[in-house]
């Protein structure tokens, strides 16, 4: 085995999935259980995706389960989603379901990549790229490993037809607009809002609801939705975000219909 063929193997076929991914029709920024249902659903319609992970692992908060108790709660509601992703669950009582969230993790990926998204880890987005009239056009990423060894180097960019905000609790990219482009997301405040205390049925219901085009360009999946908009956290029940991410995928692939591409 020569090293050097080894090396070359890996740098040329990751740059030229980089090259190829550098104008995508959607990008994802997070690879949470809600980006990676968006990324899987946006890919089975033929939508060119790209996912952009910060950390070394995808699968956010979902491999903890609650309180390191390695299992999800789902409901009724979204059952069909872990039937179509191919994950075990168990009726727990009437509506509940339970799963492993190691094989749900995983299941969500896989499927996810075979689908034919691109998931990029280690890469954190850092800033949007914006277009006439603020619209947000793409993303600015930079290696995670840069601002964590807090190293004076500049990013590189990506264009999008569309951004995708899977980020979680921070709901960084959604603040990051706010912060740079004015307070105009279409929340009451128009910044964001700030996610309350836990109420599970409250927080699944409004989460699911709330997906949404949240300013041009710019759509709101997962724990984000609660962030921006104010709702509710709600703790190791995961349906809303995997409903979520189908919602937002189908939200997309209409508005790249819809503006003929
Ligand atoms: O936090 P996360 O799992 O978000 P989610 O898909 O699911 C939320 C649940 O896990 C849980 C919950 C259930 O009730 O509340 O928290 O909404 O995944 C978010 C992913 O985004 C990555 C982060 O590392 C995580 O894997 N991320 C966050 N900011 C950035 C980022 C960034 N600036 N660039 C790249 N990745």
């Amino acid at each position: 085995m020569d090293e050097v063929t080894i090396s070359k193997a890996i740098t040329q076929s990751y740059t030229k999935e980089l090259l190829e991914f550098m104008e995508v029709d959607v990008a994802i920024v997070g690879a949470g259980p809600s980006g990676l249902a968006a990324g899987y659903y946006l890919a089975k319609k033929g939508v060119k995706t790209a996912l952009y992970e910060r950390k070394l692992s995808v699968g956010g908060g979902m491999w903890g389960g609650g309180m390191m108790f390695n299992r999800i709660v789902v409901q009724a509601k979204a059952k069909e989603i872990l039937d179509e992703f191919g994950i075990t669950a168990i009726e727990y009582q009437e509506g509940y379901y339970v799963a492993d969230s190691v094989e749900a993790v995983s299941a969500l990926c896989y499927r996810c990549v075979k689908a034919g998204a691109r998931i990029f880890n280690l890469l954190t987005v850092e800033d949007v790229m914006i277009r006439e009239n603020d619209r947000v056009a793409g993303l600015v990423l930079n290696w995670s490993a840069v601002s964590l060894a807090n190293l004076h180097v500049d990013p590189l960019a990506i264009k999008s037809k569309l951004v995708i905000d899977a980020t979680g609790h921070d709901a960084e990219v959604c603040r990051i607009v706010a912060r740079k482009l004015g307070e105009k997301l279409g929340t009451k405040t128009g910044g964001v809002v700030g996610e309350k205390s836990m109420w599970a049925e409250v927080g699944e219901n409004e989460l699911v609801d709330r997906t949404e085009e949240v300013y041009p360009g710019l759509l709101v999946t997962g724990m984000a939705v609660n962030a921006v908009f104010g709702f509710p956290r709600m703790g190791a029940i995961f349906g809303g975000m995997l409903m979520s991410g189908k919602k937002v995928a189908e939200l997309s692939a209409d508005l790249l219909k819809n503006a003929g591409g």
